[in-house]
């Protein structure tokens, strides 16, 4: 009976040992599918590639619409936009928190 129950108890164990390796999957397909908004631009700092921008609700992430500054990443060339303008964007997780790594006119 002791052998029984030793076998059981591997069986049980094996569920909890796949455990990380489905977060780790889960992390991935959150990473392919960026977060998407859409917004109006208030302000533009070409040398500090940054902007201030008015958005509205990224479902992705559970951020309410508002007004923010953001990083923008290296090598989004945003130099076809202007103040006032509405623009579509994507996310990406940056080491300081989310930057746009594109950005377009809506
Ligand atoms: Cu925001």
């Amino acid at each position: 009976m002791k052998k029984i129950a030793l076998a059981a108890a591997l069986v049980a164990a094996v569920p909890l040992a796949a455990t990380p390796a489905l977060a780790t999957e889960n992390i991935v397909v959150a990473q392919a599918e960026k977060p998407t908004g859409q917004g109006t631009i208030n302000s533009i700092d070409a040398a500090g590639k940054k902007l201030n921008m008015t958005h509205g609700p990224v479902a992705a992430l559970k951020w309410p619409g508002m007004t923010m500054d953001f990083n923008v990443a290296p090598g989004v060339d945003f130099s076809a936009l202007k103040s006032g303008q509405k623009v579509v964007f994507t996310l990406s997780r940056g080491a300081g928190g989310y930057v746009i790594d594109s950005i377009k006119p809506e």
